[in-house]
């Protein structure tokens, strides 16, 4: 029997790569290096690959007539069209748990990095500065207020860990939680005007959106950072540049960028800043399990049995 086709939407982590090609007949972002190619192929494509930063649209599930399945290597699946997939009956995966660890350690490590300015310490070092004085002290972690936006799978991770920093922890979401004893505020701006750090950990999309807005920077204020491992569109990009060339905020230290790869050379500049790209979840043993779950969707998928982590709808 011939192999089904997939449409790799993204550039995948090559061992992820391997083992598609091992099972699938495999085409590799064709839909956007070679368009004449790809309306050929179209009609025989059954599966999409894709990743958290993938882009999904609409208009691509349109030009698939018999798409089965949509798998994406990430939890966050912004960038797919579920209700479009939805209305055709096409499943969506992700993969969730796997990689919260990662990230709610990355978020940590931010939270760390920004407060005790780690990467300048490590410029003055490197500088041959160290001899001419000390460094300016920073901003102590340990007991201070920590307020998560999304307290999902990851924020929780994050809350558990800030725990062992003795922080006094305080959250929003949409819905409040009946399963901890955070202190719950029913917007970011009433959160972020009793923390020292706000984390944001939300999906990304329309509805989050901004949600990190002018409004929310000010309450933050001066003395307040801001970390986000969330996505880049959950943040008013401009709006923070201004708040961090004003200093209406202390600092912050991000994972994700509005339009990453490309970051505002605004916002390379600033020293009040720890930038990472996208890679809170990257640790080989992380990629290994997200690997083996993105194509365990797609082998249950064909092989008749119920998918692992299905997206709900
Ligand atoms: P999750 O378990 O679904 O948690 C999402 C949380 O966000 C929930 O608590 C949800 O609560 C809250 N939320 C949703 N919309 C909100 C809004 N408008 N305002 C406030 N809270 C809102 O997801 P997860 O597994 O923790 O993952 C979260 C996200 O992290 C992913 O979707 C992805 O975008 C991001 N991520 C980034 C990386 C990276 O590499 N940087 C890696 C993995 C994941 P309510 O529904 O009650 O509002
Ligand atoms: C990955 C992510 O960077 O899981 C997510 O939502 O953003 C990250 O884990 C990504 O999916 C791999 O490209």
């Amino acid at each position: 029997m011939s192999k089904p086709d997939i449409l790799v939407v993204a550039k995948l982590w090559p061992p992820l790569m391997e083992a598609l090609q091992a099972e699938f007949t495999v085409h590799d972002r064709i839909h956007e290096s070679d368009p004449a190619a790809f309306a050929a192929i179209a009609p025989r494509i059954r599966g999409i690959q894709a990743n958290g930063e993938s882009k999904v649209p609409r208009a691509l599930i349109d030009q698939l007539p018999a798409l089965e399945v949509i798998t994406v290597f990430g939890v966050g699946y912004d960038g797919v069209d579920v209700a479009a997939a939805t209305e055709r009956g096409i499943p969506v995966t992700n993969t969730p748990d796997v990689l919260t660890d990662d990230v709610a350690d990355m978020g940590i490590t931010l939270m760390l990095s920004i407060a005790r300015r780690v990467p300048h310490a490590d410029k003055y070092v490197r500088a041959g500065l160290w001899p001419s004085g000390p460094m300016p002290l920073a901003r102590k972690v340990t007991g201070a207020r920590l307020g998560i936006v999304g307290l999902g799978r990851i924020g929780q991770a994050i809350g558990k860990r800030a725990e062992g920093f003795g922080m006094s922890i305080a959250y929003t979401t949409r819905t409040q939680r009946t399963d901890t004893t955070y202190t719950y505020y029913p917007s970011a701006t009433a959160l972020a005007a009793e923390v020292d750090f706000l984390m944001v950990i939300t999906p990304g999309g329309a509805a989050t959106r901004g949600l990190i807005n002018a409004e929310v920077l000010k309450a933050l204020g001066p003395n307040g950072f801001l970390i986000n491992v969330a996505r880049g569109t959950v943040v008013d990009q401009p709006a923070l540049i201004q708040a961090l060339q004003n200093n209406v905020i202390a600092g912050a230290a991000l994972d994700v960028f509005d339009g990453e790869p490309s970051v505002p050379e605004e916002l390379r500049v600033l020293d009040n800043v720890v930038l990472t790209p996208h890679i809170a979840s990257a640790t080989w043993q992380t990629r290994r399990a997200m690997a083996d779950l993105a194509f365990g969707n797609l082998q249950a998928h064909f092989n008749g049995k119920p998918l692992l982590t299905r997206v709900p709808v």
